[in-house]
Parts: C-alpha cells; sequence; structure tokens
C-alpha cells in the first residue's frame, strides 16, 4: 500500500515554495493536503485574505495531489489522530522561532506509531518574498481593513484588542505571537486607538484637548506599518454636526470601529468616576448622535459602537439596560459597558442581563480595572470584544522613567545597560522595503 504524505498549507497563494514541498512529498508517498481554517490561520499567520472554500479549491487543482482536509487547529494532533500518515512534510523554517513547538508536537504524535517528519529546504526567493508583500499590502487596504472587524466577530468567540498609539506599539500589536499553556499559538486580532493613550503620549490630559486631526494622524503612523483592523476611540464624538465628518473620514481611512461614550460637557477620563464632575449625555441626544452617524455612513461594515457610562457615574443597572436597548433602536451595532470596579460583578450582571434581552448585538468591555476576569470567562457571559486599552503605556512609563532616572544617579548608562534592547535588536527591528 502507499504510503502517505501529510502537509497542511496556511496560505492564500500557492508558490514555488508550496510546489517544491509537494513535490519533495510525491517522492514518499500519496500526498493529502491539510487547509488551514480562517480561525486557526487567524491565531496562526494574519488573516486570509480569500476565502476558505477557495484555498480548498487552490490545492485540489495542484497536481499530484490526491485528497485534500480540513485542519481546525494550529496544532496537527487531531488531523494526525485521523490520517495516521506516515509522513508529516514541512519547510524546514519551523526548526526555528514560533514554529519550532509545533514540529515538536507533531514530531511527538508521529512517533506514537512510527510515523515521520520530513523537513523539506525551505524556498527563500525574491518572487516568494514579493507574494508575501502583496498579501500584506492587500489586508492593508482600507476596504479589506475595515471589514475584517465585522469577519472577526463571526469567526472567533472573542476578539481581543491591544492599545496602540503610534508606530511602534502598531508593531508589537501586529507582530506579538505567544505559544499559550494549552499548546496552541496567540495574537491580539485588533488595535484599539485609546484617547487616553494618544493623549497621554503627547504629554496632555484625556479630555478631547488633542484634536481629531491630530488622532488621525496616529491612525495613519499605526496604519502604515500594520494590517489588523481598527477601533477608534471617539470619546463623546463631540457635535452630532461634527461627528458625521468623523464617520466618513474613518470609513475612508479603513478604520473598522469607532466607540463614543454618552458623556456631554467636559469629558474625563471614566477612570475617574465620580471623583470629577462628568454629565451624561440623555438618552434621546445620545440616540440622535447614533442615528446622525448611521445615516452619514456610506460602507457596510463600519460600526459605530454605544459606549454606556451609567456604572461609572452610579446610575444603575436599570439606566444602563434602558440605554443599552436604546441605543440598540437608535442603530448602534454593539454596546461597550465600562465599570471602574475591581470586581467584574456588575459588568458580569449587565452582560447577562442584557443578553438575555438581546442575543446579538456584540458587547464590548474594557477590563483595565475588573482585570481577573479573563477573555474565557467575559465569553462566557456573551462578550465578544475585550480591549486591553493602556496596558502598553504603562508598562513603557516606569520603565522609561526607572532608566532615566538610572542615568542621572550614575552619571553614564552602564548601569542600565542590562535591561535594554541590545542595539542590534533595535536596528533591525524595523524592516527596510
Ligand atoms: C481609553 O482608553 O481612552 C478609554 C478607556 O476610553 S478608559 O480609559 O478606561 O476610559
Ligand atoms: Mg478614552
Amino acid at each position: 500500500m502507499a504510503k502517505t504524505v501529510y502537509t497542511c498549507f496556511c496560505t492564500d497563494v500557492i508558490h514555488e515554495g508550496h510546489l517544491n514541498i509537494i513535490n519533495r512529498a510525491l517522492t514518499y508517498g500519496e500526498v493529502v493536503v491539510g487547509v488551514l481554517s480562517d480561525a486557526a490561520m487567524v491565531r496562526f499567520n494574519r488573516f486570509p485574505t480569500v476565502t476558505y472554500e477557495e484555498r480548498v479549491a487552490m490545492a485540489e487543482a495542484i497536481d499530484g495531489v490526491s485528497r485534500v482536509v480540513r485542519q481546525d487547529d494550529v496544532l496537527y494532533d487531531r488531523v494526525i489522530a485521523e490520517l495516521k500518515p506516515d509522513y508529516v512534510i514541512h519547510g524546514d523554517n519551523w526548526l526555528e522561532g514560533h514554529m519550532r513547538f509545533l514540529r515538536d508536537d507533531v514530531e511527538k504524535c508521529l512517533g506514537e506509531y512510527g510515523g515521520q517528519i520530513i523537513d523539506a529546504p525551505y524556498t527563500y526567493s525574491d518572487e516568494v518574498r514579493r507574494i508575501d508583500d502583496k498579501m500584506r499590502e492587500k489586508l492593508m487596504m482600507p476596504e479589506y481593513r475595515r471589514r475584517r472587524l465585522r469577519q472577526l466577530l463571526e469567526m472567533r468567540g472573542t476578539v481581543k484588542a491591544i492599545e496602540v498609539h503610534s508606530g511602534l506599539t502598531g508593531l508589537i500589536a501586529e507582530k506579538t505571537i505567544v505559544e499559550t499553556e494549552d499548546g496552541g499559538l496567540d495574537q491580539f486580532d485588533a488595535m484599539w486607538v485609546s484617547s487616553l493613550c494618544d493623549s497621554t503620549a503627547k504629554g496632555k490630559p484625556d479630555i478631547e484637548l488633542v484634536d481629531m486631526t491630530s488622532r488621525f494622524r496616529t491612525i495613519e503612523d499605526v496604519m502604515e506599518v500594520t494590517t489588523k483592523p481598527i477601533i477608534f476611540d471617539g470619546d463623546t464624538g463631540g457635535k452630532p454636526e461634527h461627528f458625521v465628518y468623523t464617520v466618513r473620514s474613518l470609513e475612508r481611512m479603513g478604520v473598522s470601529a469607532v466607540i463614543i461614550e454618552d458623556k456631554v460637557g467636559l469629558k474625563k477620563n471614566s477612570l475617574f468616576g465620580n471623583e470629577v464632575r462628568q454629565a451624561q449625555d440623555s438618552i434621546e441626544g445620545f440616540c440622535a448622535k447614533i442615528a446622525a452617524g448611521k445615516k452619514v455612513q456610506l460602507s457596510e461594515s463600519f460600526m459605530i459602537i454605544a459606549r454606556i457610562e451609567s456604572l461609572i457615574l452610579e446610575q444603575g443597572m436599570d439606566d444602563a439596560l434602558r440605554r443599552a436597548s436604546a441605543y440598540v433602536g437608535a442603530g448602534a451595532d454593539g454596546i461597550m459597558i465600562h465599570s471602574r470596579k475591581k470586581d467584574p460583578a456588575e459588568i458580569v450582571e449587565f452582560c447577562d442581563l442584557f443578553r438575555a434581552e438581546d442575543p446579538m448585538t456584540p458587547i464590548v468591555v474594557v477590563p483595565s480595572s475588573f482585570d481577573s476576569i479573563t477573555e474565557a470567562e467575559l465569553a462566557a457571559h456573551g462578550v465578544n470584544v475585550v480591549i486591553y486599552a493602556n496596558q502598553l503605556t504603562r508598562s513603557a512609563f516606569p520603565a522609561m522613567e526607572a532608566t532615566a532616572k538610572d542615568i542621572l544617579r550614575y552619571h553614564r548608562a552602564k548601569e542600565v545597560d542590562d535591561r535594554l534592547m541590545p542595539i542590534g535588536d533595535i536596528i533591525t527591528l524595523i524592516d527596510e522595503l
């Protein structure tokens, strides 16, 4: 009986590298190609630019491929258990870096029945690199980027976003990928352009002082070096007559969603709560703003998400729920509920009560204060988007301040060197074209 050789494709384009793998595989036996599902591809690599069905058709069209199967997880365990291939073939680029653990896991699975790994030489060529660049370019385009948040919401249990306020933080959001405890890989799905962190980066208070032109400049800086979708913190949205222009600009740039909060007058950061004077908008007033934004929106994919400040301002759960259903009625594409309590109880209660009435509208939360609750627990209460709103800024500031103090203390930089990124790493951090 012919031996079987399994390989998994996580790609939108078949290029010479894949064909080299297939040709090599054919010298060992019958070739079965696994196509990674959308959800797994997002975790492992990047967002697909063609559908799963198209990727299957591409794999089926390759000469010599006997069969195409679906691979639902980044790890090969399930596929190997079902297919029991004699060989698994992969480019030898998985011998190092974040893919090494994948190889180790495949080796363990195959070892259980005597299967073997084939490490095929990875194809490094200008053509392969150019195809890769083109894929990134496509993902950066406004049309593709904008709709990606909705696509992620359909695809994944919870979408997680991290704060960005510059090209550099954008790169961290884009590129950070880790092995998780359950043996998978994880990365952020989206980016949050926080008003707090955007203002803080400019040394300004979070009171809608940094104007929209400057906020849009931050978005552009981030967009130039990333492909992931952006959720924009629109503060109060300003006057409805101004908000409509903001919506159009954000759509045009390829931002996926704006979140506006139901406050009026001088906005202060929510985490102050009632320690400072803050006023909530009337339900009618805020509904009119949401409706005005929805009316001018041109693309189908852009989302206007209504943020409820009732718990922050201690107006009670009933007020929060009443507002949530009114805002959805006015056209809001999602609800963000915020709290400054350490205990997540009121957030969980809101989510459960809201979900009992409205099973569909996405719920967004920002667990800055209630940081003990996990993404899975939030998802179990119906949360769809988790935003880590300020942790990059809050970790960078103390690190930079400590370095500055020590340089002053020792009159040289030697004492801080151990905690610094090596010069070689910083000068090669950013890829040149
Ligand atoms: C922000 O990140 O700017 C937010 C979230 O609006 S919070 O700071 O918690 O209000
Ligand atoms: Mg804000």
